[in-house]
């Protein structure tokens, strides 16, 4: 499918606002792979679809992954919040016939992230915490860091999305610890190796 239909199609499948975040996160990830030196066409691409599985019921999205054979914990199973990147990622491909892996699999990590995230998935996971039309307290100090660091960008989109899960006395996937701690560990050695 041209990105075009694409478009079309997410316009009727997602409510206007979520509609105008995909286009954010699609313009913010563009910006931030021709800054970083990613593949810009294949971040505006996976920007447009990231949440393209996000207003399905839960009972869809689990058909979809099933379907697809994609092995999926009970956790994972039995949250809309962490099984619309999956659901979406297998969407990509078959709905919207994108056999792209690196967007394929921006798409299945862009809410939790995980250890050793390529330079696309990390900038699908933060341009969907930085895109224009989000508002939550901190977001502006987040945009600016991202012009300046990726990664430490990327670790204060971690923290708050941790931060924010424990007030909420939310179920924290595996996941989400293991990607920090990796990004941490990794932020570590570099400050060592320029010390
Ligand atoms: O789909 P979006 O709203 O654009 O953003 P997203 O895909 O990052 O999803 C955000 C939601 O996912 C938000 O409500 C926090 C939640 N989330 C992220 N990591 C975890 C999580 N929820 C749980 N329960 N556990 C996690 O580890
Ligand atoms: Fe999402
Ligand atoms: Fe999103």
């Amino acid at each position: 499918m041209e990105l075009k239909d694409i478009q079309n199609d997410l316009q009727i499948v997602l409510s206007p606002k979520r509609f105008r975040h995909s286009r954010g996160v699609a313009e913010t990830a563009r910006h931030l792979a021709e800054k970083y030196g990613a593949d810009a066409h294949k971040a505006y691409a996976a920007g447009w679809v990231h949440d393209c599985a996000k207003e399905l019921s839960l009972t869809e999205m689990q058909h979809i992954v099933q379907e697809a054979g994609i092995k999926a914990d009970k956790y994972l199973l039995s949250s809309r919040a962490l099984l619309h990147g999956p659901a979406g990622s297998v969407l990509t491909e078959t709905k919207y016939g994108i056999s792209d892996r690196d967007i394929q699999s921006a798409v299945y990590f862009h809410t939790t992230g995980h250890p050793d995230m390529t330079l696309l998935e990390k900038i699908i996971f933060l341009a969907d915490y930085i895109e224009p039309s989000r508002d939550f307290p901190g977001v502006d100090k987040l945009r600016k860091l991202a012009e300046i660091d990726l990664d430490e960008a990327l670790l204060a989109a971690y923290d708050s999305t941790i931060s924010h899960l424990l007030d909420q006395k939310a179920y924290i996937y595996d996941l989400t610890f293991t990607g920090r701690n990796d990004l941490i560990l990794k932020l570590k050695e570099k400050t060592n190796e320029n010390k």
